[in-house]
């Protein structure tokens, strides 16, 4: 956050309607953060009984959040805003992100309800009726298993549907959870005049209209054609029937929606000029925030998992894991996520075992082993894995012929956790066609030298780092100065080029070439051994 409270430039606003709530983000021209607050859904809106922001269902799968509930938080955010002195009138664009796959269901009379919004009134009381399903999947939700099995036998298996998709089929993807609503709920199904998700939904009460899905939130449905970026017609033939009209046009994100309703100039002081940017999910839009923005930029987020994020061209979508989005803020790239479920607590359970608790003796014992261990690997699966998927979970120690054994020294097995995390990424990210050139790393273990070096010797490129955190709503402030610029332009101007002024990332460490050929002749063996645990 900075000082520079100057109002007489252009301001953008991004706001985020995560799972536990929903967060502004504006910014200055200068890229300063101007001002910022969030609203808590469990706290700031109790009467919808949520906790973390959802509702678990008795059956252990099913997990949903109430949309009128996320209509009440953004005239709560906005009171807030307007309470700390955000000048609204400066806000020349607005775009936003949303929680992934979840999907808001609207009948027909939201036409109206959204147009006609009365600034004397609460947005959720003109809003209560408009809801065909008034409990929303979520991307938590885990009931569509069956839906899943059967739409990728219509589609002709996993791997072609990520072919198709950019993913295989996913139990939170939103295709899979619209095939289970007209299985299970077929009137709800019919009183449904616009499925929309989280993203495009809160594009449409801003802008008091039906907003397009944009190509990257869209991606997360197992329902848009990758190469396309268009419904892919036998995807939604074996979802659910009419889905087409339902879903409604598809649009890249740096598209302009139209201009903010007057529900929000008269309210709160919005410009009447002010322009509606596409909103996407919460990743894309953390893509931007990062300012991935060109082929071969990569950031890793070192959190409780693990998540790589990346900017390519050719993408080779997986049947096994991974997921390829259209990328938010070029209309002819890809971007690839990959979430690895043993980060943070597995280096921390490490570090507790084999360093004491402290992270100095774990660097030092990084520092004190050489590059590659010495040919031993050791494979960490506290918590059944996401890449490679298996539920084989465990401690796995393997000497240089590739043979088990009991363990590693305390040393060895500090040094053996984080190379098998990066050596893991790099295989995963090369299998989805990742091939990194630079790397910004962030979240809590970025802050680790020691680690930041062996991602930097096993990927062969160098690690940057910021102030920066992978936060959805700055990336939407700055998605709504990119899209606003190329509305303003009358042409698509290059994300770079509108991101030309900010600040830029410190190189953190520079690869060496002897430790990153150790770690290149040791990836095929890595890949078998980790195979090998996965099963
Ligand atoms: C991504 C996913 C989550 C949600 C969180 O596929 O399911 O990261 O987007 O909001």
């Amino acid at each position: 956050m900075n000082d520079n409270t100057n109002t007489n430039g252009n301001l953008f606003l991004g706001l985020d309607s995560s799972t536990q709530g929903v967060k502004g983000t504006l910014i200055d021209a200068e890229f300063g953060v101007v001002l910022e607050d969030a609203v808590n859904f469990d706290s700031d809106l109790p009467e919808f009984e949520t906790e973390g922001g959802v509702h678990r269902h008795a059956d252990g799968l099913t997990i949903t959040s109430p949309p009128i509930m996320w209509v009440a938080a953004i005239d709560i955010l906005f009171e807030k805003l307007k309470a700390a002195g955000c000048p609204f009138s400066s806000v020349v664009a607005v775009s936003g992100s949303g929680q992934q796959h979840g999907s808001v269901w609207l009948k027909s009379s939201a036409v109206d309800a959204l147009a006609g919004l009365d600034s004397g009134l609460a947005l959720r009381d003109q809003l209560a009726d408009v809801f065909s399903v008034a409990d929303s999947p979520i991307w938590m939700d885990a009931s569509t298993q069956s839906q899943c099995d059967e739409r990728e036998a219509a589609l002709g298996g996993p791997q072609a549907v990520a072919d198709l998709t950019g993913s295989r089929a996913y139990v939170r993807f939103t295709g899979n959870q619209i095939a289970k609503i007209y299985q299970k709920d077929p009137e709800a199904y019919g009183q449904t005049d616009r499925v929309a998700l989280v993203s495009s939904f809160v594009a449409a009460l801003l802008a008091g209209k039906y907003a397009p899905i944009d190509t990257s939130d869209g991606s997360g449905m197992n329902l848009m054609d990758i190469r396309t970026r268009e419904w892919s017609p036998e995807a939604l033939a074996c979802t659910a029937p009419e889905l087409a009209a339902k879903l409604g046009p598809i649009a890249p994100g740096h598209k302009t929606v139209g201009k903010i309703h007057s529900y929000f100039t008269e309210k709160y002081g919005f410009s009447p000029e002010c322009t509606v940017i596409a909103f996407s999910g919460d990743n894309p839009n953390s893509l931007a925030g990062l300012r991935l923005q060109s082929a071969g930029d990569v950031a890793i987020s070192l959190g409780t998992s693990d998540t790589m994020f990346g900017y390519l061209l050719d993408p080779k979508p997986s049947g096994v894991e991974g997921h390829i989005f259209a990328n938010p803020v070029d209309p002819e790239a890809y971007m690839v996520m990959l979430c690895h479920m043993n980060g943070s607590l597995a280096r921390e359970r490490v570090r507790d075992s084999a360093a004491g608790g402290s992270w100095d003796a774990f660097g030092e014992a990084i520092a004190n082993t050489p590059a590659g261990n010495d040919g031993r690997v050791g494979i960490f699966f506290f918590e059944p894995e996401i890449s490679p998927p298996t539920a084989n979970t465990g401690t796995f120690f393997f000497d240089r012929n590739g043979d088990s054994i009991d363990n590693l020294t305390p040393e060895s097995e500090a040094r053996a956790v984080v190379e098998s995390q990066f050596m893991s990424m790099r295989s995963h990210g090369c299998g989805i066609g990742l091939e990194p050139s630079n790397i910004l790393a962030t979240g809590g273990a970025s802050a680790n030298a020691a680690i930041l070096k062996v991602m930097s010797d096993v990927f062969g490129v160098p690690v940057y780092t910021g102030e920066q955190t992978a936060s959805a709503s700055l990336g939407a402030a700055y998605r709504a100065m990119h899209g606003w610029t190329c509305r303003v332009k009358g042409q698509f101007v290059p994300f770079a080029e509108v991101m030309s002024g900010a600040p830029s990332f410190s190189k953190a460490v520079d690869p060496d070439p002897a430790a990153h050929e150790v770690y290149s002749s040791m990836l095929p063996r890595f890949s078998e051994l980790e195979q090998r645990v996965a099963g």
